[in-house]
């Protein structure tokens, strides 16, 4: 047999003639008449993480016990995320699971209406963090003791998504300080970091948000540059002696990654960044909500 194959441009002016009728057939792509080579069916996908609506669980037994109660030992949660305006499935959906643990005497905390590593309502039971109008992820903490050493004592929380995002934020609330005249409680200092995919599905190289958006339109207000020496906090920094109220947005940092990049976890580091003594151990709250991220679309 000799047969010979078709030249390239007969391929293409082929392929240009039967395009049309595949698209009648289906959807016609808004974006079909830009010269994309995008179907509706490989357009990104976009989540948004509703933790008040969510399937969001706890293990149990890792969580701190009992109101006034503290520990030492690391817990974790998952939440199931699935794509507006796409079928929930096996192969859309995407699973984050989230991992709290301790460095040095940072402890997580029970207390009042807040409990590390569970779903916060803030006072008033409004279910609002940081004026998001949304529940948030509680991190609750203190020391085990009076004497504060910064960021030698943290909480770290590591986010782990079951598939790789991208153009990930996600929004950390009530970023504040305290100033119970005449010592300090606390001023909270987080530090968030993260690494892409690596060729198996884990964690590869380093990725950090390339950008913050602070708030700056109340008289708190955050900073930081989200480096360990410029982390993100309070630009009052207890000045006033008074903290953030949960549900207020002074204390918000919305928390951007690269976009178009691919995010397979993130880590939260959590601490005092005062140093000696505090009082009442340095308890303090950050509340974590607005998880938005997307992922290719499956073609
Ligand atoms: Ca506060
Ligand atoms: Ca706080």
């Amino acid at each position: 047999m000799n047969t010979p194959a078709p030249s390239r441009r007969a391929v293409i002016r082929t392929a240009a003639w039967t395009a049309p009728a595949v698209i009648v057939a289906g959807n016609t792509p808004a974006f079909a008449a830009s010269g994309t080579t995008s179907t509706a069916a490989c357009a990104p996908m976009y989540y948004s993480l509703d933790w008040g609506t969510s399937d969001y669980t706890t293990t149990a037994g890792s969580l701190v016990p009992t109101t006034n109660s503290i520990t030492s030992s690391s817990s974790s949660g998952t939440v199931t995320v699935s794509p507006t305006g796409v079928a929930a499935t096996t192969a859309t959906k995407i699973r984050m699971t989230v991992n709290s643990s301790f460095t040095g005497r940072t402890r997580g905390l029970n207390v009042s209406n807040f409990r590390n590593m569970t779903l916060s309502h803030s006072y008033g039971g409004s279910s609002d963090v940081g004026g998001t109008g949304k529940v948030g992820l509680t991190l609750m903490q203190r020391l085990s003791n009076s004497t504060s050493n910064g960021r030698n004592s943290r909480q770290t929380l590591t986010i782990t998504f079951e598939k790789p995002v991208k153009n990930l934020s996600f929004t950390i609330t009530d970023i504040d300080a305290y100033n119970p005249n005449p010592s300090y409680q606390y001023t909270d200092a987080v530090l968030v970091t993260g690494n892409q995919p690596n060729a198996t599905g884990g964690a590869g190289v380093a990725v950090l948000p390339d950008r913050f958006t602070h708030d700056t339109t109340t008289n708190h207000g955050t900073q930081g540059s989200g480096t360990a020496a410029s982390p993100l906090t309070s630009r009052n920094n207890g000045r006033s002696g008074t903290a953030v109220d949960t549900n207020s947005r002074g204390g918000n940092v919305i928390v951007h990654f690269p976009t178009d990049t691919e995010v397979k976890t993130v880590t939260v580091e959590f601490w005092n960044n005062r140093s000696g003594s505090v009082t009442s151990n340095g308890q303090q709250a950050i509340f974590l909500t607005d998880f938005t991220f997307t992922r290719d679309g499956i073609c």
